[in-house]
């Protein structure tokens, strides 16, 4: 499933992201995600934070300041959230929440170059949330994630690229409810109806990256940013009747089913 989504990507013109990182410091998974230093995801929770080494200390000062201030005062027409900024808090280091974080850092780095230049950036990899364990979640997920970065980027464009990667799937009824992250706004959970389990399945989430986000970046105005995430296991377990995700990941994999199951062939 893995390689049919990624070959999904790469037809679609979008090039991997480098996820070999599982550490990361909380500025790159959170602030500059503009997620406030108190938001209830940040703390341990719901993070894995690290004991050793427990912060970092390469984070690039003159963006960081660009951070602090669109947090405490706001910018770019944002009032921001108005307060203590805490360098201490963003240089802790934890296991990355989400690949988002490495999203972030490609889009700064992009925002360095001296000429924008649109890109299509896809990635696949392990995430970690201290999180109950149950039939459905682990502590660990594998993450899948693409984003545009173009100028004028609509909302339509979003719903058009999402029409298109998830028909590419076999999902083509496809329904958009509004939803919240810290970092996109409008955000949409995305729901497709699923003939064999004659129900609707939330299978995924997505919106447009906030300003506040990519501005302090120095990315030129106007350059707008869609995104879109879902999980590899849901999807593997609904094509292969997997109930369990622990038969399909982790310490107590089945291995028999692993090698019995037929390899499935995406677009059902
Ligand atoms: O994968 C999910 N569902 C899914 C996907 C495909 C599928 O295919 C079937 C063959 C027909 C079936 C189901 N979900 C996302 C939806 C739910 O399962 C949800 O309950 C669980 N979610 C995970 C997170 O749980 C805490 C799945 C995981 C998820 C959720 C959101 C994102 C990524 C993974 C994201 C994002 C995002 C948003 C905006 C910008 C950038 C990234």
């Amino acid at each position: 499933v893995r390689e049919a989504i990624q070959n999904i990507f790469l037809e679609m013109g979008f090039s991997e992201m480098p996820t070999n990182m599982y550490v990361e410091s909380s500025f790159w998974n959170f602030d500059a995600l503009f997620q406030p230093q108190q938001h209830p995801a940040r703390d341990s929770h719901d993070t894995f934070f690290l004991k050793a080494p427990a912060t970092t200390t390469q984070l690039p000062d003159d963006y960081l300041e660009k951070v602090k201030q669109v947090h405490q005062s706001g910018g770019h027409g944002s009032k921001g959230y108005g307060y203590d900024w805490k360098r201490d808090e963003a240089e802790k280091n934890l296991l990355r929440t989400h690949t988002t974080a490495v999203s972030t850092r490609m889009l700064y780095k992009l925002a360095q170059e001296k000429t924008f230049a649109p890109k299509r950036y896809y990635s696949i990899d392990r995430v970690f949330r201290n999180e109950a364990v149950d039939r459905t979640h682990l502590a660990e997920f594998h993450q899948i994630e693409g984003l545009i970065c173009d100028y004028g980027l609509t909302l339509g464009d979003l719903i058009g690229v999402l029409e298109d990667f998830f028909s590419r799937l076999g999902m083509s009824k496809l329904r958009f409810k509004p939803a919240y992250n810290p970092y996109t706004e409008p955000s949409m959970e995305i729901f497709s109806y699923h003939d064999g389990l004659k129900k609707w399945v939330e299978i995924g989430n997505s919106g447009m990256f906030r300003p506040e986000m990519l501005l302090p970046m120095g990315l030129p105005e106007g350059v707008n940013v869609i995104a879109w995430g879902l999980s590899l296991e849901r999807p593997t377990m609904i094509l292969y009747g997997i109930d369990n995700i622990r038969d399909l990941f982790g310490p107590k994999v089945d291995f028999n089913l692993i090698k019995s199951s037929p390899i499935c062939r995406l677009g059902l």
